[in-house]
């Protein structure tokens, strides 16, 4: 489509409501008499080259949807009765201030909890009101054990002093085309699917485009997936027990002298106490705790050390796995004894572009941001940092799992109130939801942020704001390449952006924020200051930009003294080496070199439940028609997929008398939930495989059906708290026992 004749067209970073995702994909928004009429990917855009996904697509049907809640809206009954009145925006600011202010003067600021999901646009907005607030409890409440990339990051972090990505060209303009580029020989592709998934700064069809020129994949994934059918070496090991595979790897590369011995001599440290660990794991031993055949372990071991270059890339089942940070440290080292840093197609240091963030990763930046005086301050008493050293030493969040349980028992102290924004811990975040559930209850206090009802709103908020989708709002979005803006392109109701609202709040709880900026503009052009742009500067030249020569853009910065602070050649850890045995773990009081852990609710740690609930599902796995709990209400989506399936496998549901298509209940210790079979060679006979998210828009909102979240909403069976030395990890998604039965004639 082109702009002209009433049509005028806005290039947009993609980032948060609409399509949700971590992405951030150049789109074109053609609007006509303020409508948005038509989405169209920007093929000049280098991060997805003109692609788009169905839930972009679906854009216009979930602006405009008629369940969209376009003005505030108060409580007027009981919580879960359903009943809500619009009110104005000044009287919810001024209702919200008041209530805030009295909270923080009688109970004190962490008294409130700030509760996200997953990382779309809202890290910024939130992490900004709660510190202007004074709470330290930033949190993704019911993420247990902050299961989701945290473990990862704070495994690179411990590891190389920075992130990492797969390379895939993402950092150059030209893309596959700049000559500095090399296509990886392999990737390596651990618990993660990319296609459909796009997560944590990455663009899932990258991979494909290495793979038709002729990349190999290496996968470790419990399923068969498209990845996996077409992948060079397919590690199909029993879900949980990922330490202990990368373990294996270790032992295969280090005991045959098939790592890169130079890079380790000058750049590694701590190799000769990696080696002696890992004889822990001989390939056999491996296998037996596995199922992956040991020959399968040893050659997918040497096709990946015997690359000239390799990528790593990975998911969210490294930090579901027990000890997560542990997991993931694990294989970094297998990216880093290959010499697989920082070079063309291999592991490359991510770093925000141009170094803007739009909120802390690290803890680094959190001083950075706020000052020493403030993060010490809300380190004494953020819930769970004086119990895990590391919760305390990387990021800002307070512990998933002691916040919900401080709403229950008051230790270490009352919790009064909830803000909750981009976030339905109970439609999707949240593992024992009931626990959950009756915690939040007791609540004095609770705000939602989001743009449609959902059982979280509807059992919970006292007052719902209504959000903007990216097409109605000014952000910027930075997450490794490119760094972007969105600029606004209609207005739906009186709906306003994450950032409005927050700042709104922001001033009015904490004067000085009025002092520092005088509106969102100004902030977010404070930000980019860094970058030496602006807002504007880069709506002018097509919503992004790449990074400049320097620290921010591969490849060899290591070498060229580009990653210390010094300038001093090497890595931004404390030894300046890559540390194999890490230092940082030693200092969180975690064991400074990989170990391997069971699951601790599996069927090797717990035989007995296992004896009554033979199946290990994995819950979660990502549908590319929903984000999370999403979409369920968007026509063109749902119809592709219009009711909670679970995978079985053939072998399984013939032995249970279950057939395709036919209702079934999953069921434990914690509850039972409803699913419909779909009969799949796709997972094994002794495991299941089922989507998490699923309610009912269409069903009664009110209480106690509360759109059907208590029917379908699966991780009512998945067991909590985790259980680790760092704090973080191990959130029991992606192993829970259970147990299949059939419905009763009729049943749904
Ligand atoms: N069983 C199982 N459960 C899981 C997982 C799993 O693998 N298995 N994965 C877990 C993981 S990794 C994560 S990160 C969590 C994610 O969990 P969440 O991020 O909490 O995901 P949602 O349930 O979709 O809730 C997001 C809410 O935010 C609203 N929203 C979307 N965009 C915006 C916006 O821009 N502004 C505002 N104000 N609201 C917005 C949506 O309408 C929705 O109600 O789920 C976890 N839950
Ligand atoms: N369309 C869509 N995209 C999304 C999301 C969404 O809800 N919808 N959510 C976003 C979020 S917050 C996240 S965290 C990412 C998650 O995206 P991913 O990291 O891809 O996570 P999953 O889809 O949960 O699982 C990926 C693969 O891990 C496998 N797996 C399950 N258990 C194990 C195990 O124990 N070990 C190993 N090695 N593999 C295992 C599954 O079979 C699956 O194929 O996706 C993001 N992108
Ligand atoms: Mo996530």
């Amino acid at each position: 489509m082109r702009a002209g004749e009433g049509v005028k067209e806005y290039k947009c970073t993609v980032w948060s409501a609409g399509a949700g995702c971590h992405g951030s994909c150049g789109q074109k928004l053609y609007v006509k008499d303020g409508k948005l009429i038509r989405i169209e990917g920007d093929e000049n855009n280098p991060w997805n080259q003109g692609r788009s996904c169905s839930r972009a697509l679906a854009l216009k049907q979930y602006m405009y949807h008629p369940d969209r809640i376009t003005t505030p809206l108060k409580r007027d009954g009981a919580r879960g009765e359903g009943k809500f009145v619009p009110i104005s925006w000044d009287e919810a600011f001024d209702t919200i201030e008041r209530k805030m202010k009295g909270i923080r003067e009688e109970f004190g600021a962490e008294s409130i909890l700030f509760c996200q999901g997953t990382g779309r646009d809202v890290g910024g907005p939130i992490s900004f009101l709660a510190y202007s607030y004074g709470s330290p409890n930033w949190v993704q409440l019911g993420l247990s054990g902050q299961s989701c990339y945290t473990p990862r990051l704070g495994a690179m972090k411990a590891t190389f002093g920075d992130f990492m990505v797969a390379d895939c060209s993402q950092f150059l303009e030209k893309r596959y085309d700049d000559p500095e580029f090399e296509y990886p020989e392999v990737i390596l592709v651990w618990g993660q699917n990319p296609p459909p998934t796009c997560p944590d700064g990455f663009f899932g069809h990258w991979i494909v485009d290495c793979m038709k020129k002729g990349t190999q994949v290496i996968c470790v994934d419990p399923r068969h997936t498209w990845m996996t059918t077409r992948a060079k070496h397919h590690l199909q090991l029993r879900p949980g027990t990922d330490g202990a595979l990368a373990l294996g790897m270790l032992n295969v590369i280090i005991n045959e002298g098939i790592y890169d011995k130079e890079f380790v001599a000058k750049w590694c440290l701590g190799f000769e106490e990696l080696k002696e660990r890992v004889q822990e794991y001989s390939p056999e031993k491996v296998a037996g705790i596995t199922g992956v055949p040991a020959d399968t372990i040893v050659s997918a071991s040497r096709t990946y050390a015997k690359a000239k270059n390799a990528g790593g890339h990975w998911g969210l089942a490294v930090d579901t796995a027990p000890e997560g940070t542990t997991v993931a440290q694990a294989i970094t080292h297998l990216w880093a004894i290959t010499g697989n840093i920082d070079i063309p197609g291999g592991s490359v240091i991510a770093r925000p572009s141009h170094g803007v963030t739009t909120y802390p990763y690290t803890t680094e930046e959190l001083v950075e941001l706020y000052g020493q005086e403030l993060v010490t301050k809300l380190n004494d008493k953020r819930i769970g940092a004086n119990e895990y050293k590391m919760v305390r030493g990387f990021r800002g969040w307070a512990q998933p799992d002691r916040a919900i349980e401080a709403c229950k028992t008051g230790v270490p102290y009352p919790i009064k109130g909830a803000w909750i924004q981009t976030c339905n811990p109970l439609g999707g975040q949240a593992t024992r939801t009931k626990y959950h559930y009756e915690a939040l209850k007791g609540l004095d206090f609770i705000v939602a942020v989001d743009l449609f009802h959902n059982p979280t709103t509807m059992a919970l908020a006292d007052i719902v704001l209504p959000a903007a989708t990216f097409a109605e709002k000014e952000t910027f979005r930075s997450w490794w390449v490119p760094l972007g803006v969105t600029q606004k392109a209609v207005q739906v109701g009186e709906c306003k952006s994450d950032w409005e609202i927050n700042f709104e709040l922001a001033g009015r709880l904490n004067p000085e924020i009025r002092q520092r900026w005088g509106s969102v503009r100004e902030l977010i052009d404070s930000r980019l200051q860094r970058a030496g742009l602006t807002f504007d500067k880069l709506v002018e030249q097509g919503s992004w930009a790449m990074p400049p020569d320097g620290p921010f853009k591969p490849y060899r910065r290591h070498e060229r003294g580009l990653l210390r602070h010094d300038g001093v050649p090497g890595f931004n850890t404390p030894s300046g080496k890559i540390e194999l045995y890490s230092s940082v773990y030693k200092g969180f009081d975690i064991d400074p070199l990989p170990f391997y852990r069971e699951p601790v609710n599996g069927p090797v740690a717990k035989p007995e439940l296992a004896q009554q609930y033979p199946l290990t599902m994995i819950s979660g796995t990502r549908n590319p028609l929903f984000f999370h709990s999403e979409h369920r209400s968007i026509p063109w989506l749902r119809e592709k997929c219009p009711e909670p399936l679970v995978d079985i496998h053939p072998d399984t549901a013939k032995e249970l008398g279950i057939f395709d298509g036919e209702w079934v209940f999953i069921e434990n210790q914690m509850g039972k939930v409803k699913r419909k079979a779909s009969l799949s060679k796709t997972v094994k006979p002794n495991m299941i495989n089922t989507e998490h998210g699923w309610w009912k828009p269409e069903l009664e909102g009110a209480e106690p059906t509360l759109f059907g979240v208590w029917d379908y909403q699966i991780n009512q069976l998945v067991p909590g708290p985790q259980d680790s030395q760092s704090g973080f990890g191990g959130g029991q998604y992606k192993v829970t026992q259970v147990k299949l039965t059939k419905m009763p004639e009729g049943g749904k």
